[in-house]
């Protein structure tokens, strides 16, 4: 559904690919990557690579895909004992809740052998300190668990690992070790090259199990036609929903501008991708930075060819920052960026301050258009912010129609919902504005991304709910389609007509997702949480002196309260501090 609709399906998310790449170039070539959105039925229990059952079963999450990731670890765990592959899970929810990977307070999981909390070093160091310990012969799974009762799991920074009676045959946990936050890698030009990750992809099927080959490099542009790729990491901005900035320990982490260009020339070479999404947060967060990059892409040649005449791209950038940028807009363009999506969350900055307000927002979508690379802002919608409001820019559709006037393409809004690791997480709980069920239908980790109203202290969530889809009616619609054909002589061309294509036909998913949700919050009664997410077993750091720095986040809540809920939340969630 809006606003993700095909970005799901068309694009290799980049985390798996990259794992993919580690693999491959550190010797492990003998590896498959299935992306569920394409092999919806692929069961790990029915897997079989070459013949043989995989050493190793490893699966990627985002927190709102963990309900399917765990599927998938259970299924695995169905593999019997003597066959079956050691299991690692990692990705963005093992970075910010690890813990309920393993189990959570509603259900026990039989969770993985081992969480990865970091990136792919710290996957590689994982996988060097178990081979170290392997004889000739024995299955990864055996040497992991020896590794595992040595202790020397315990030097690399970035695990969590279930230890107890049943561990080991059942995934169930006595208690969890975290051996502590990743060691962050500075240059990412020592990143592996993401050429090799797309020789992995399964070839998309209806299928339980493997094919017998991966996808052909010459239908790689077919399936995935936009190219996710690392350029930078990190954000200089402390937005407090937002835990990008701590994620990436403050820094700002980049590739050099001649490996950026070298990444898109080979990927263009080898499957014919011309079209590539920037993972960045931000952008444009160094101006001179930035310069190095787009000067180095508008002047490359391979073989004679100029890049920027195979590769398009686009990234994410803050208002802020892209007016800092104005006088080299024309040269971003010449690199070949041909749309931009700004986190304006909120013209009036109200809700959020990070250098933005309506003259600033317009000026850069009116520069940026200018230029002939499309504005798509992304908003975000909240409890005060009501649909309409008179005679000032606070409301929804007054912003929306603030955007198109400034010439936005698309348009993104999403309900402000607590995010791991951030500040206001856990106070978002503790409050009681998060939403556990409406009418009986339980708020499940697919409900966490921004289009369900999950959290919301306003009498009436359902009007928020509303509000959404009506932002979005307001913005796709024939009537503005008519407008963007009739003017599609601009420098953008076809673009804003396109987009409402898409953006209709997404608009009809919306509705069709989020609609019955919307009349549970009018009808049914409601439940909330009291506390954050919490770990049913013990977290504790492997050097069992500091606090281990994945566990739950702990809240303070009131005396009263304390005792009243003593049991139902077990002593030791509230002992442990910190998020990543
Ligand atoms: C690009 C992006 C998108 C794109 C993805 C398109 C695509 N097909 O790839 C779009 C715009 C669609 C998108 C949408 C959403 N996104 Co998004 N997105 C990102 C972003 C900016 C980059 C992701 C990326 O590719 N990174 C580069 C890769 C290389 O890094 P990575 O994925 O983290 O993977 C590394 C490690 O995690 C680890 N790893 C990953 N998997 C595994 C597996 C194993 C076994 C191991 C060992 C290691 C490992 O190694 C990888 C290599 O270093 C991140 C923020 C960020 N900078 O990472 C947010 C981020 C992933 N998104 C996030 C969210 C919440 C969403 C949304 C729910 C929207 C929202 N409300 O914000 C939707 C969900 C859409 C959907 N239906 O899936 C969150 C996830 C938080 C969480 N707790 O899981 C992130 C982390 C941003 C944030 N911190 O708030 N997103
Ligand atoms: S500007 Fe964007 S990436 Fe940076 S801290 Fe704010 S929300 Fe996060």
């Amino acid at each position: 559904m809006l606003p993700f609709i095909y970005a799901d399906t068309r694009m290799v998310p980049a985390g798996v690919r990259a794992i993919g790449s580690a693999m491959v170039e550190s010797g492990f070539s003998k590896t498959r990557i299935v992306l569920q959105q394409w092999n919806k039925n692929f069961r790990p229990s029915r897997m079989l690579l070459d013949g043989r059952v995989p050493d190793l079963f490893m699966v990627s999450t985002m927190g709102m895909h963990s309900d399917r990731a765990m599927e998938l670890v259970r299924d695995a765990r169905r593999i019997d004992p003597a066959h079956r592959p050691l299991i690692i899970a990692g990705g963005s929810h093992a970075v910010y809740e690890p813990f309920l990977l393993f189990a959570d307070e509603r259900t026990r999981y039989e969770g993985p052998d081992i969480v990865v909390t970091g990136e792919e070093f710290v996957l590689l160091s994982l996988l060097e300190v178990i081979l170290s310990f392997r004889a000739a012969g024995e299955s990864l799974r055996s040497a992991f668990f020896r590794a595992k009762a040595s202790g020397a799991l315990d030097e690399i920074p970035g695990l969590i690992y279930p230890l107890g009676s049943r561990a080991e045959s059942e995934g169930i946990a006595d208690e969890l070790v975290d051996t502590g936050v990743q060691r962050l890698l500075g240059d990412l030009d020592e990143l592996p090259h993401p050429v090799p990750g797309y020789q992995l992809l399964e070839p998309p099927s209806r299928r339980a199990t493997l094919g017998s080959r991966a996808l052909e490099a010459k239908r790689v542009r077919w399936h995935s036609p936009i190219s996710s790729l690392v350029m930078t990491f990190g954000c200089k901005f402390a937005c407090p929903y937002c835990p990008i900035p701590a994620y990436n320990q403050r820094q700002h982490r980049l590739k050099s501008p001649e490996r950026i260009a070298d990444e898109m020339w080979q990927l263009h070479k080898a499957y014919g991708l011309r079209y590539f999404f920037g993972t960045d947060d931000n952008f444009f967060n160094t101006k001179s930075r930035t310069l190095d990059i787009v000067q180095t892409l508008a002047r490359a040649e391979f073989d004679g060819v100029p890049l920027r005449s195979k590769a398009r791209w686009y990234s994410e950038v803050t208002v802020h920052d892209t007016l800092l940028m104005k006088d080299h807009l024309p040269l971003v363009r010449e690199a070949g960026c041909r749309a931009l999506w700004l986190g304006v969350e909120d013209m009036t900055a109200t809700l959020v301050k990070k250098g933005q307000s309506v003259d600033k927002t317009t000026e850069s979508f009116q520069l940026l258009r200018a230029v002939g690379i499309s504005p798509m802002p992304m908003m975000m919608h909240h409890d005060s912010q009501p649909l309409y409001s008179r005679g000032t820019n606070y409301g929804l559709l007054n912003q929306v129609r603030l955007l198109r006037k400034a010439g936005a393409v698309s348009l993104q809004v999403l309900m402000m919902t607590p995010s791991p690791g951030t500040k206001l997480f856990a106070d978002t709980y503790g409050k009681e504005l998060v939403l556990s069920r409406a009418g009986g239908r339980e708020v499940r980790p697919y409900m966490h991304d921004g289009n369900y109203v999950i959290a919301s202290s306003h009498r009436r969530p359902w009007r928020k709910q509303f509000n959404l889809l009506l932002a979005y009616l307001y913005f796709y619609n024939p009537v503005w389609l008519a407008t963007n054909l009739w003017r599609r002589k601009t420098r953008v061309g076809m673009k804003p007509a396109y987009m409402q294509l898409v953006g209709m036909f997404g608009l009809t998913q919306s509705i069709r997702r989020t609609f019955g949700w919307a009349l549970r919050l009018m009808f049914a009664r409601i439940e909330r949480f009291k506390v954050p997410p919490q770990s049913i077993v013990p977290v504790r750091s492997s050097n069992q002196i500091d606090a281990a720095p994945h566990a739950p986040v702990q809240i303070t809540l009131p005396a009263s309260a304390r005792s009243a809920r003593a049991d139902k939340t077990a002593a030791h969630s509230l002992q442990v501090i910190g998020a990543p």
